[in-house]
């Protein structure tokens, strides 16, 4: 059984014919914890724009790092789902 779950989609939420990259987390009682998305701010695929920040590796701060986790995330799965 899972201890944790992340839940990905992608659905263009502004309307701007690209696609966000929705991240949702699950605790191990299958809440959601947090959610984020991510967004291709500058160039249509290149995923660049974290719209909440959260702590991806847990070490206690939100920071470039992180972002850098939820992109490459929302970049690999955009590649997937499209
Ligand atoms: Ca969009
Ligand atoms: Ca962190």
């Amino acid at each position: 059984m899972a201890v944790k779950e992340i839940r990905i989609s992608i659905e263009d939420f502004n309307n701007d014919k690209v696609p966000e990259v929705l991240l949702e987390f699950y605790d191990k009682k299958k809440e959601l914890e947090f959610s984020t998305s991510v967004s291709a701010s500058k160039k249509k695929g290149v995923y660049d724009k974290v719209d909440v920040k959260g702590d991806a590796d847990g070490d206690g701060d939100f920071d470039p790092a992180d972002d850098k986790k939820f992109i490459r995330l929302a970049a690999a799965a955009a590649e997937m789902l499209k």
